[in-house]
Parts: structure tokens; C-alpha cells; sequence
């Protein structure tokens, strides 16, 4: 039972409130309060966040409470803090604090309205007796100070001041108060483009924002100004992402190659934007560049990175780090053996390193690879593509820079001889959380390994055994190396197929805890088998066998089944044709959900849970169901496909209600802050801003951190995000979602460079009943054409009657002109005339979208 209680505050500034209402209706009241100052006062989702520790206490969400252990011996009260910052207050206001507390031991502590930094001012200090059974405590003050959302106030418990060992509980801490209402979120600029730039013959959309229900005028211009194309918009109505009323403007009928494009509804201008096969190529290598940045236990070199992002090798031993070559188990462990784990990649903005996560994220690398190899262009990830150490050892760039990961996922495996030999450690990360910024080389935190499980030694296993079948050409060593620790990991893994992850594990780390590995079983086995022809019943016999893992949401680190089918649908084995093409087809129909969902969107990304909301790290499920639909386009070449793929990216650029490209570098407004403890520019102006090619996490309905909680509040789900350091549920980077970004970058850049294969230029004279027509291709890529297949469509009823210098043929509005082989090949550079004559009783439309040889061509 709870009881009520009152207690007279210390300060001046607090009042008794008077006692009425039963304890059920005064919460139901408080809750109707719109001005709740304090985030996750109720620990509901059974996180702390972001409510923090300080030393001497120890937190966890057990049974929906906050209990804090605090060790005995520490003088003042507030030398045991724990607390959360950037609480709002209005000098001069009221405001009623209310929370429910209990203690092991009896104990006096204090609650504090104060100020976070030096001088750490005062605004009310309230006193509360804690005893083993809850009490509700409830104090009014009046705040003397100003602090707006985000700012320097503070909520904070002091602790300390007692000589034994206690245990604090609080839940249900409610601070409302105030006259000003929760920053309202500013509705962002509402003609909203791809700010970096669209394919000239493919798709090109905006979204605007307006109250208008009837089609608007859009004016698109170029960069000295002039108009050049108009048309009107189609109103869409209420969209559910933005919760906006919106219009779609299509001006995918201008084709002309620039810079510096704009486009004008009424009053309001888009971001500048590019029309070209080349404005979207960089981010093939930029999104990749993300990895060496994240590389731990080797310096960033200024050679290949410039001197900006530059830094010390981090994590190597020398003070104040601890080093990672000689990691202990965490304490309630005991594993009695330390592990060299030296290498890979830091997880994101902070210095953990996850087995679970870094798995997904190497093996992305090397699928994209993989998929190149088999059904794209391999060469453009070749040796020597990427600023990277290996630059020149005859390996592909990103297979190096996978390895720098993979190499680390072995290292995790428990030796021989020990406890549960054979399955990797969960994670390494420091013992309390660091705060920022913090440079890795900086970071003065213990390192601490956390116990194995069944779902890190999966990732390590299915990772593994695909830079086996990677490998074996260019290091046939580290190939074998490779597969015997993935077998090793997998029968560990069936010997122990329930060891989970802690999901309280996640002080001074992320837990990346995960209830069900059905999926990564399924992941590792295809993996495996597909590397060695073995284990193939084990594929089979999964429940998730043939596709069942596709969902509308998408995959990502925890739900892996997708990485075993992307793996089957395009590695040759020896798998019935049936269940090829159950999971191609799996995958295909899976795209055209994407596609149905899209259709009725706004602001279209591939994306959709059951609810509706936004989940953190968004971006990298749109980026992965992006893949989907590129393996869809792959298999089946449907135009329909690859557009989605590139409205997906147009979201990812910019088209989006928080009209931000979530790419750093990339675009006018595009993410400099996001959370991380190097690239920290917003809280030391000496140190760098995210690299180009960073992606953000996007938007997160949850709001699971402070700055979030307090600014966002209300949000539709794809508007979610604001570019803060310190928000990291929406805008932090991470190994996981760059994987999925480099896939669709390279796959964007291949379509990009085929784009830029070829130029057509058409020239018409027509007359009242017919037409005659000069069509020049130009070879604008880099090798020579042996012979040449054009193909368009006419828009009306063009009929042809002759052409010359091919084989002119129609079929509906379909035209192609063949020449297998011309008089001689057309060297790049080269070009080809031929023509064509056709009767028509209407109007002729000049067709713009060409294809040469199968490539989409450059207007
Ligand atoms: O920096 C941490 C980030 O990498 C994690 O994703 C996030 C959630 O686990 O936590 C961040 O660290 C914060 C911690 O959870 C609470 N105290 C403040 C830390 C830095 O903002
Ligand atoms: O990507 C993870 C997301 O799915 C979870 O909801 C979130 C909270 O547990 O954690 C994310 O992972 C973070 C990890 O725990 C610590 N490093 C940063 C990761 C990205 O924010």
C-alpha cells in the first residue's frame, strides 16, 4: 500500500500542498498536465534514460521502479548524485515536484531543482525521508531561475551522507510547473526536395506542405534563376508521417543536367538541388570512409581523412586509456581470463564495441561486395577505391575494411579450455559511461567484457564464414582461419542455443539484448552454407527458410533472418531451384509492399511498422529495405524497383517533414551535430563535425533521450529528429546503419554511372500527319560499344513507317533501334546518328528517357 505523506520543505521557496484528492485521481490529474518538466519520470520502457549516475551509485530498472545502489561512506548528500539534466524552469513560476521513493535502510535524502553546471545555483532543496515501504512525496516551489528546454537545469537526488551500503528507489517522478508550454515543434520549410540531386531520367519528386486542398503552381528554376519547367502540384491530402496536409510536385519530365536547380511554390523555396548522373556518386565512397573513422586501436591518419578528423589511435594502452589488449571480464563474472580485443570498429558515438551489431555490419560490407561481384560492378569497390592503409595491397577496399571487423569478431571468441569455449563475448565497452566529448585516446574508463551469447556468437559465425568464401582467393590463411572459428561458433551456439543477452546490462554500453535468435540461426546456417555445401538441412529445416523473415518494418541487428535469404538469393549453392525461388520471390513481393506503402506516403520511404511510429535508428530500416527493393531491381529489372530505390534515398537526402538530409555533407541543410564523442564541433568548437557520408538515425517517435524528450514532443513520426549532439535517440550514427547506407549508396552509384553511359539527343520536324526524326547517341562511358540497341517510347499514336542506320522496330508506343554490329565500335566519346519517319494524327511529345544497351541515358 502507499502511503501519503508530506514533508515540509527545507527552502524558503516551498509550500505545503493541501491533501486531497484519492492518490489514483490526483496522478490522473497530473498526468492531464501539459507542461510535465521531467522525461520518463515513470521508467516505463525499463530504461534509466535519461536519467543519469553519478560515482558512488549504481542503477537499474527492476519491477518498473529506478533502484540505485549507493555505497556507504560518502560525506555530503551530493556526494552520491544521480539525476537528469536540461529540466526547464521560469524564474518566478511554480512548480509542483511529485515522485514515489523507498529505501532499504532508513534514510534522509534530498531532492534538488538547481542548476548542472558551476556554479551549480539552487533553486529548491526538498527533503524526504525514505523508508523500506514507498511514500508519495510531493513539494511545491517557486523557481528563482531561468533555464529554457535543454538547457543547464537540473533535477537531482542527492544520496550520499549516511556510513552504510543502501538501496534508493524512485518511480513516478513528475515536475510540472511553469507558464511556458513545451517548445512546440516548428514546422520545418515546406517545399521539400532530395537537397543533393535526382537522375535525369529517373523520377523526380517534391513534397510540399500546405493547407491548399487545389493543385498549386511549382516553378522550377535553375541556378541563374530562370524558369525552366512548371506544372501544378496534386494534392495528396492528410499525410500520417508529417501530419501535414500535403502535395506532390513531379517535374520528372525536365531532364536537363545542372547545379544549383530550385523549386518555388507560392511564397516558399526548396533547397538547391542537382540534376545529374554524378551528384549522387560520392556517397559510394564517402559511406564507406564512415568505417576507418570508427577503426579502434589504430590512428586516423590526416592522409586519409584530413587533419580535421585526424586522431590518436584509441583503446591502445596508453594513458589515460586502459587499452583493449588485456579486457577482464565484468566483475559478476568472473571468467578468470582476460582477451586481447584490440581492433574493429566503435560502435557509434560511444566507445563500446558489440559483437552483436558489428556482426550485421560486417557482413553488410561484404554483401555489398558480394553482390557486386555476382550482379553489379565490382570493380568500383576494387583495390585502391577507398582512402583507406590498404589502399594498395591488390585486396577490394572494402573487403580490408570488413576484415578490420571481422578480424576483431574473432578475437571475442572465448578460448579453448574455458567456460563455454567457442562462443563470443556479447560486448566490450567501458565500465561507466563517458561523457561528451570524450576522444577514444581519452577515455580514462575501466573496459569490461560482457558474457557470451548465443546471438553474438551467430554474428560471429555467419560474418566469418562469409569473408571465408571471400577471402579464399586473395588470403586462403585467413580464409581457413576465418571458417574454423565460424564452425567452432556454431556448435557452440547449438550446444547453447539460449544464452541471452542481459537486457539491463547497459551501464556504460548499449545492451543490444536480443530475446530471439531463431533468425540468427537461420543467418549462420545460410552463411555457412553457402561457403561450404554443408549444413544445408539446418537452412531447410528452419522455420524462417524461404523469406518468411521479409516484413514491411524491415531487418536490422536484431532481426538478422534477411541476411541469410539476401545471402541464398544471390550466392550460387546447391539448394532446389524451388527454394531460389521461393526467396527470390519473397523478396520481390516484399518490395512491392514497400512499393503499395510508398504510394500512399507524403514523404515515401520503404518503412512501415504495425503501429505506425518511428523506431530509433529509422533511417537505417529505410536504408535496408532500400537493399530490398535494389535486390528486387536486380532480379527483375522492373523499372518500378529502382525508382523506389532512389525515392527511398530522396528521403534520406532531404524529402522528409524535418526537411534535413540525414547524410552529413550531403545537401544544404544536412546533419552537422549528431552524437558523438569526437565529432563533437557543438561542444568544443576545436573538435571536428561528422564526417561527409555520416548518416543519422533519423526519426524516433519514442523520444528516448532528454533533449528528444523535451523538444520534440508531440511529433508526427517521420518529423521526430532535430540535429542535436546530445539527442541520440534520433540523431546518433552507428556501424549498423552506415552498412545499410554504403549497400544503397554503391547500388545508387552503379545506376548512376550506367545513367551516365550514354547521351541521346532528338531532333523532330514534325507536320500535321507525320514526323521525321535525328537521333544522336554519344558513348559517355569508358568503354567502347561494339554495337548498339536504343530504346523509348512514343506518347501518343506515332506510327513508323522507316528508319535508317538500324533495325527500327515498334510494338504499342515501344521503339527499339538495333545494330549489332555498327560499320566500327563507337570509342567512348564517339558518337552514332540514325533516324526514323512516322505518321501521327495528334500531337508529338519528343520522348525523354532513352536506354543504350540496356543503360538508362543521360538526357
Ligand atoms: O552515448 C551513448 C549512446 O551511444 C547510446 O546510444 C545511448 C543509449 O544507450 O546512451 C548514450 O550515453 C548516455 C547514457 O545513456 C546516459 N547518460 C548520458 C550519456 C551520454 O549522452
Ligand atoms: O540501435 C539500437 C536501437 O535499436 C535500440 O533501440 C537502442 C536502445 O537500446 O540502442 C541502439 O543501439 C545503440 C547501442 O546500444 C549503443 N551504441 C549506439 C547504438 C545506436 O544508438
Amino acid at each position: 500500500m502507499v502511503i501519503k505523506n508530506w514533508w515540509r520543505a527545507m527552502t524558503a521557496a516551498a509550500v505545503l500542498l493541501a491533501l486531497g484528492a484519492p492518490l489514483a485521481a490526483s496522478a490522473e490529474a497530473l498526468e492531464a498536465v501539459d507542461y510535465e518538466r521531467v522525461v520518463n519520470g515513470a521508467f516505463d520502457s525499463g530504461a534509466a534514460d535519461p536519467w543519469w549516475t553519478g560515482p558512488g551509485t549504481a542503477g537499474r530498472v527492476s519491477g518498473g521502479e529506478w533502484c540505485v545502489d549507493v555505497t556507504g561512506g560518502a560525506v555530503n548528500g551530493y556526494d552520491a548524485l544521480v539525476g537528469q539534466n536540461g529540466v526547464p524552469y521560469e524564474a518566478g513560476q511554480s512548480y509542483t515536484l511529485r515522485f514515489d521513493a523507498r529505501a532499504a535502510t532508513l534514510q534522509q535524502v534530498s531532492a534538488v531543482a538547481g542548476e548542472a553546471v558551476a556554479p551549480y545555483r539552487q533553486i529548491a532543496k526538498l527533503d524526504a525521508n525514505l523508508t523500506p515501504t514507498a511514500q508519495t512525496f510531493t513539494f511545491t516551489f517557486q523557481s528563482s531561475l531561468d533555464f529554457p528546454a535543454a538547457g543547464n537545469g537540473q533535477l537531482t537526488f542527492w544520496l550520499g551522507g549516511q556510513t552504510f551500503d543502501n538501496t534508493v528507489c524512485v518511480d513516478n517522478v513528475s515536475l510540472v510547473g511553469g507558464v511556458l508550454p513545451p517548445p512546440g515543434l516548428e514546422p520545418a520549410p515546406p517545399v521539400r526536395v532530395n537537397q543533393v540531386g535526382y537522375l535525369p531520367n529517373l523520377p523526380k519528386r517534391a513534397t510540399v506542405a500546405t493547407e491548399s486542398t487545389t493543385p498549386l503552381v511549382w516553378t522550377l528554376k535553375n541556378a541563374a534563376g530562370t524558369a525552366v519547367a512548371r506544372g501544378r502540384t496534386v494534392p495528396k491530402g492528410l499525410d500520417a508521417g508529417s501530419g501535414e496536409n500535403v502535395h506532390i510536385a513531379d517535374f520528372s519530365s525536365y531532364t536537363r543536367q545542372g547545379s544549383g536547380y530550385t523549386l518555388t511554390v507560392g511564397d516558399d523555396t526548396s533547397f538547391p538541388f542537382d540534376i545529374s548522373t554524378t551528384a549522387l556518386t560520392g556517397l559510394r565512397y564517402d559511406s564507406l570512409a564512415f568505417f576507418y573513422h570508427q577503426r579502434s586501436g589504430t590512428p586516423i591518419e590526416a592522409q586519409y581523412v584530413g587533419a580535421a578528423h585526424a586522431r590518436p589511435a584509441g583503446h591502445v594502452n596508453v594513458a589515460p586509456n586502459r587499452g583493449d589488449n588485456a579486457v577482464p571480464c565484468r566483475a559478476d563474472l568472473a571468467c578468470g581470463y582476460t582477451l586481447d580485443v584490440r581492433g574493429g570498429w566503435y560502435d557509434a558515438g560511444d566507445h563500446g564495441k558489440y559483437v552483436v551489431n558489428g556482426g550485421i555490419s560486417a557482413w553488410q560490407l561484404q554483401n555489398e561486395y558480394e553482390r557486386a561481384l555476382r550482379l553489379g560492378d565490382a570493380a568500383a569497390l576494387g583495390d585502391g577505391t577507398l582512402d583507406i592503409p590498404e589502399r594498395s595491397n591488390g585486396v577490394p577496399d572494402v573487403l580490408d575494411e570488413a576484415r578490420w571487423e571481422v578480424e576483431f569478431l574473432l578475437r571475442m571468441q572465448v578460448p579453448d579450455g574455458k567456460p563455454l569455449a567457442g562462443m563470443a563475448h556479447h560486448k566490450i565497452h567501458d565500465e561507466q559511461w563517458t561523457g561528451l566529448p570524450t576522444r577514444p585516446d581519452q577515455d580514462a574508463q575501466p573496459r569490461r567484457l560482457s558474457a557470451p551469447s548465443t546471438a553474438a556468437t551467430l554474428n560471429l559465425a555467419a560474418a566469418a564464414a562469409q569473408a571465408a568464401r571471400l577471402w579464399k582467393t586473395y588470403d586462403p590463411a585467413f580464409a581457413s582461419r576465418a571458417l574454423a572459428a565460424a564452425e567452432k561458433a556454431y556448435a557452440a551456439a547449438k550446444a547453447h542455443p539460449d544464452v541471452l543477452a542481459d537486457p539491463n546490462d547497459g551501464q556504460g554500453g548499449g545492451t543490444y539484448s536480443d530475446s530471439t535468435v531463431s533468425d540468427e540461426f537461420y543467418w549462420a546456417a545460410a552463411e555457412l552454407f553457402a561457403t561450404t555445401g554443408r549444413y544445408r538441412a539446418d537452412v531447410t529445416g528452419s522455420p524462417l527458410y524461404a523469406g518468411k523473415s521479409l516484413t514491411p518494418r524491415g531487418f536490422d541487428w536484431a532481426a538478422t533472418g534477411a541476411l541469410g535469404d539476401i545471402t541464398l538469393a544471390i550466392v550460387p549453392t546447391s539448394l532446389p531451384a524451388s527454394g531460389v525461388s521461393a526467396i527470390r520471390a519473397a523478396l520481390v513481393s516484399t518490395a512491392d509492399t514497400h512499393l503499395a506503402n510508398m504510394a500512399s506516403a507524403g514523404h515515401p520511404a520503404p518503412y512501415r511498422t504495425e503501429d505506425g511510429r518511428y523506431e530509433w535508428g529509422s533511417n537505417g530500416l529505410v536504408a535496408n529495405n532500400g537493399v530490398v527493393l535494389a535486390l528486387a531491381y536486380d532480379l527483375t529489372r522492373a523499372p518500378k524497383y529502382r525508382d523506389g530505390v532512389f525515392t527511398a534515398l530522396d528521403y534520406l537526402l532531404g524529402r522528409n517533414p524535418a526537411d534535413y538530409s540525414y547524410v552529413a555533407g550531403y545537401g544544404e541543410q544536412a546533419v552537422r551535430n549528431v552524437h558523438h564523442r569526437f565529432w563533437a564541433n557543438q561542444l568544443d568548437p576545436s573538435l571536428p563535425n561528422a564526417p561527409a557520408g555520416a548518416m543519422s538515425g533519423g526519426p524516433n517517435s519514442r523520444l528516448q533521450d532528454p533533449v528528444a524528450a523535451r523538444l520534440l514532443t508531440g511529433c508526427a513520426p517521420q518529423r521526430c529528429f532535430v540535429d542535436h549532439i546530445e539527442a541520440y535517440s534520433v540523431n546518433e550514427v552507428t556501424v549498423n546503419w552506415n552498412s545499410a547506407f554504403a549497400w544503397l549508396s554503391n547500388w545508387t552509384a552503379e545506376q548512376s554511372d550506367a545513367a551516365g553511359a550514354c547521351r541521346v539527343t532528338y531532333d523532330a520536324s514534325t507536320w500535321a500527319t507525320g514526323l521525321t526524326a535525328q537521333v544522336t547517341l554519344t558513348n559517355t562511358g569508358t568503354t567502347p560499344w561494339q554495337g548498339f540497341a536504343l530504346r523509348f517510347a512514343f506518347g501518343g499514336d506515332e506510327r513508323l513507317t522507316s528508319g535508317w542506320s538500324a533495325t527500327w522496330s515498334q510494338q504499342d508506343r515501344q521503339v527499339s533501334a538495333n545494330n549489332e554490329s555498327w560499320q566500327q565500335p563507337v570509342p567512348p566519346g564517339g558518337t552514332v546518328t540514325l533516324g526514323f519517319n512516322a505518321g501521327k494524327t495528334g500531337q508529338h511529345t519528343p520522348p525523354t528517357r532513352f536506354t543504350v544497351n540496356d543503360h538508362l541515358c543521360a538526357a
